[in-house]
């Protein structure tokens, strides 16, 4: 760094000194943080979605614990532009259902173009969504787009997208370590969960995942998923790793 860089009260000026507190981190010995890498991985490679759910319940204090796992993700300017409404009472999950099927009726039996209809062919996926009445929690993520201040005047969010997706990776995962299943669907277009829900209009619906347990007889999509060479390039891939093969 050069000896001009400018200082903190030059980028900016008029802004408290921001506080920082020691980091708490414990430094595993490197045996077994390939061992815990490893076994994450197959944790994780274990994860199938599926549309068929039982309706099991599974406890509020879970979808807490999922949700505040994904309440940890990391943020644009640390904005937390994420809400999560889990609905579990059966008549709200119907209306979801009836509202989400309408849309998706219309796609399926008309707005879908050849090339999407034929990427989805595998996958079998229909205008049915069953799992929005079968699971026991349907939770629907927002992103916050801007937030509102006291006066409910509007403050500006960064990478709402990003950082509401990463917060529905972790959700995902914290799911799946709990031992349930989830599906994730993005229903399009979306603007009726806002209706339903009671959200306000600074917030946009990103996602909506079914959670529960898979119904004894849930089948999933026979598919592959890339190995590791088609999705990882180390440096400029002259290393043993080898380029990303297209
Ligand atoms: N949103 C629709 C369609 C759909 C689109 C993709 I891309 C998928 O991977 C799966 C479904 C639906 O939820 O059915």
């Amino acid at each position: 760094m050069s000896a001009d860089a400018p200082t903190f009260a030059e980028v900016y000026p008029g802004h408290p000194e921001p506080q920082f507190e020691p980091l708490e981190f414990i430094r595993l010995p490197p045996g077994e943080t390939l061992a815990r890498a490893e076994a994450f991985y197959h944790e994780m490679n274990a994860r199938r979605t599926t549309r068929h759910f039982n309706c099991d319940p599974v406890p509020q204090e879970v979808i807490e614990w999922a949700v505040q796992t994904a309440g940890t993700a990391p943020s644009g300017a640390h904005r937390q532009p994420w809400r999560f409404v889990a609905v579990q009472d059966p008549a709200l999950k119907a209306r979801l259902r009836e509202a989400v099927e309408a849309e998706e009726y219309k796609t399926y039996t008309g707005r879908m173009p050849g090339e999407w209809r034929a990427a989805l062919a595998p996958l079998g996926t229909d205008y049915v969504k069953a799992h929005l009445t079968d699971a026991p929690w349907v939770i629907v993520v927002f992103r916050e787009k801007y937030g509102l201040d006291a006066d409910g005047k509007r403050t500006k969010n960064y990478y709402t997208v990003e950082s509401a997706s990463i917060a529905v990776g972790l959700l995902i995962a914290a799911l799946h370590h709990a031992g349930l299943v989830t599906l994730t669907h993005t229903p399009n277009p979306m603007g009726f969960l806002s209706e339903l829900l009671g959200r306000p209009k600074n917030e946009e619906a990103l996602m909506v995942l079914p959670v529960g347990y898979p119904a004894p007889d849930a089948t999933v999509p026979r598919l592959a998923r890339k190995p590791l060479k088609q999705i990882f390039q180390v440096d400029l891939g002259e290393s043993s790793a080898g380029p990303v093969e297209p």
